[in-house]
């Protein structure tokens, strides 16, 4: 079936498996947010004032109560444990990199640091690029995530991408893209008035291509 209403496309290694989860999780609330409209319209009707009808006082029931706390948390439970190995594979292990860049928000636009020829970050080689990210196919890209000033969310959404920038921490976040393209950087956290500007574009290229535009870069940029 075609999702594309509901989510972007997706063109990361781990976007298949968040999405799963992610449509899982749709399936349930939303098969619970039908029964339970459902039931309540239904009750409304049911019990709609009529002539003669006196109301009753109900004491509740200890077995209902006990069965739709216990229902939802094994639910959430079970949820919990599907999304263990995902979450892992996002956030704790995070692979060798294939490209080393530094990502830093500040109002209202991300500056990406490159390592430059030498491969290493910190070094004299760096080069920037303003609200652009340029990265190869099939390698992973491990991002340090600063801000400058106030609190901004990096969002990739065709890389299922979305962590908060806070000062003064430096946070981990990788993506490793699957297909040559153009596509989205938002920011996702309200940070002041120029925050729907905060745009960019990722840019993918075939391992050979990104190596020719990174040459391309430091000749312009260490003359
Ligand atoms: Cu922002």
């Amino acid at each position: 079936m075609n999702w594309s209403w509901i989510l972007p496309p997706s063109f990361s290694t781990v976007s298949g498996d968040i999405d799963g989860i992610y449509m899982v999780i749709l399936w349930i609330t939303g098969i619970t947010f039908f029964i339970t409209e459902g039931l309540l319209f239904y009750f409304i009707f049911k019990y709609r004032h009529k002539e003669g009808r006196k109301a009753t006082y109900d004491h509740g029931s200890t077995k209902m109560e006990i069965a739709w706390t216990m229902i939802p948390l094994v639910i959430v439970l079970w949820i919990g444990a599907l999304s263990k190995g995902v979450w892992d594979t996002v956030k704790v292990d995070v692979p060798p990199a294939g490209l080393e860049i530094i990502v830093t928000g500040k109002q209202f636009e991300w500056t990406v640091t490159y390592p430059g020829p030498d491969g290493a970050l910190g070094t004299s080689d760096d080069f920037e690029t303003l609200n652009e990210l340029h990265a190869p196919e099939d390698e992973a890209v491990v991002i340090t995530l600063r801000s400058e000033d106030v609190l901004h969310s990096f969002f990739l959404p065709e890389m299922r991408i979305k962590q908060d920038a806070v000062p003064g921490q430096d946070i981990t976040v990788w993506f490793e893209a699957i297909q040559p393209g153009n596509y989205t950087i938002g920011c996702a956290e309200l940070c002041g008035i120029g925050h729907t500007t905060m745009n960019g574009t990722l840019t993918v290229y075939t391992a050979a291509d990104f190596q020719a535009w990174s040459n391309s870069q430091t000749q312009q940029q260490q003359p």
